[in-house]
């Protein structure tokens, strides 16, 4: 595949945008190469600027469940910018997605809109300590939260990708307030906690985690973690940017059957717009201003577009529920054909899988927390795999730490394809 015209796009966005991008992620620079730069998409394909038709596995790192300029949420933004594309007034839109949000997720009573997964997380531990009044958070080795400098601990997804887990920037004022625990230890969170008595605001977790590959929870962590919450007047923050409206309408909460107190969203909930959110019961978000004293704001928050995109989003997926089962068969399908293919390749490896979440890391051992999953990255086998698979016309996120994530306009022909793929990069590890 040729990918001339990417790299020439790419030279010039370098001399006027940091890095020729916008986001780290995007840039190729964990497996190396010019990042590909896309003229459109449509369904699961992507169409680059050079005229190559790529299978996606990112789908904008997760909103695109549906795939590609998913007709009606098309026909929504077309239909919404007519009538204008930004009020700063309310809107009757904001309340229709907002209680359709309510109606799918556990547990929740109210939400407020923001516009992005950082903001959402970022006020969803203001929210925490202001409505706690104590300081310090636990967050997980390994797990990306968004950019805001409390996360910038040990984080995940780019972070880490760069080499920059604890960014500069961040001061020692804020780093002392966040504490680091080690996903899937409940040991070690007790600890922290007994350390830490009465000062513990909340523990921030992404429930299946997706930023350092796809990780499960073990059995009984994530109730452990609702318990050690409840007997220390803690607050547990389910961050569902990725899971939220992915693994089951109800995201983790309903699939693991554990209750968060806050939850976040982002990524499906906009429908590829940006649209982040934070919810709760209505005694914690009654903390929030202008009902309480925690302040959070946004020019764009609930911006008529991306309530348009989201909620044509969310009303699809609310009426047609089996598309999380489809989803979850297609991604089991892709996994043991994957598995096939590295056994009979003899390719150490592990994939990690819940719903249409998967990872795979070239490593005998099992990828449980941060640790692991940097042993399998730093072989450097994945990004040989990344770029056979590439040149293949498979899209793959380009980094060891991130998850794969499938939509549900995939065919079993393009999973038979991608197998194939990996077959012939595989004589290659
Ligand atoms: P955004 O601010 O990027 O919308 O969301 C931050 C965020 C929060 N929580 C979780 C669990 C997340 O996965 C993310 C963002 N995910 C990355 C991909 N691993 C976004 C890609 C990027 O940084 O460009």
């Amino acid at each position: 595949m040729i990918y001339k015209r990417s790299s020439a796009l790419f030279a010039e966005a370098q001399k006027v945008i940091p890095g020729g991008v916008n986001s780290p992620v995007r840039a190729f620079k964990a497996v190396g190469g010019d990042p590909i730069f896309v003229k459109n998409a449509n369904g699961a394909y992507l169409y680059d600027e050079d005229g190559n038709q790529l299978i996606d596995y990112i789908n904008s790192w997760g909103p695109m469940i549906l795939g590609h300029a998913f007709q009606p949420v098309v026909d929504a933004v077309i239909d919404k910018a007519r009538k204008g594309t930004s009020f700063g007034m309310p809107t009757e839109i904001e309340t229709k997605i907002a209680e359709l949000a309510v109606k799918m997720v556990p547990n929740i009573d109210m939400i407020r809109f923001v516009n992005s997964g950082t903001e959402a997380c970022m006020s969803a531990v203001r929210l925490a300590r202001g409505y706690t009044g104590k300081d310090k958070i636990i967050k997980f080795a390994g797990c990306y939260h968004g950019h805001s400098d409390s996360f910038l601990i040990q984080a995940g997804s780019g972070a880490v990708t760069f080499g920059s887990p604890n960014s500069p920037g961040v001061t020692s004022g804020t780093a002392k307030d966040t504490l680091l625990a080690t996903y899937n230890d409940l040991n070690n969170v007790a600890e922290i906690i007994s350390n830490n008595e009465n000062k513990v605001a909340c523990i921030i977790i992404e429930p299946v985690a997706g930023n350092m590959g796809c990780i499960t929870p073990k059995d009984g962590f994530l109730q452990g973690l609702r318990d050690l919450c409840d007997a220390n007047n803690i607050l547990l923050i389910f961050d569902e940017v990725m899971t939220g409206f992915r693994l089951s309408a109800g995201g983790v909460q309903e699939l693991y059957g554990v209750r968060a107190d806050i939850v976040t969203f982002g990524k499906v909930i906009g429908g590829g717009l940006p649209v982040g959110a934070f919810a709760a019961k209505k005694e914690i978000m009654s903390s929030l201003a202008p009902l309480g004293p925690v302040y959070q704001a946004g020019t764009l928050s609930g911006n008529p577009l991306a309530m348009a995109a989201g909620l044509a989003m969310l009303e699809y997926l609310d009426k047609n529920p089996q598309v999380f089962e489809s989803l979850s068969d297609k991604t089991a399908y892709l996994h043991k054909g994957l598995k096939e293919v590295f056994v009979a390749n003899k390719v150490a490896h592990t994939i990690n899988r819940v719903g249409s979440m998967i990872s795979v890391h070239f490593s005998e051992t099992p990828v449980i927390d941060f640790k692991t999953a940097a042993n399998a990255a730093e072989k450097g086998t994945f990004n040989t795999f990344f770029h056979s698979m590439l040149s293949q016309g498979i899209y793959l996120a380009p980094s060891a730490y991130e998850t794969w994530f499938l939509c549900d306009a995939l065919s079993y022909e393009d999973l038979d394809k991608t197998i194939a793929a990996a077959a012939v990069a595989s004589k290659n590890l």
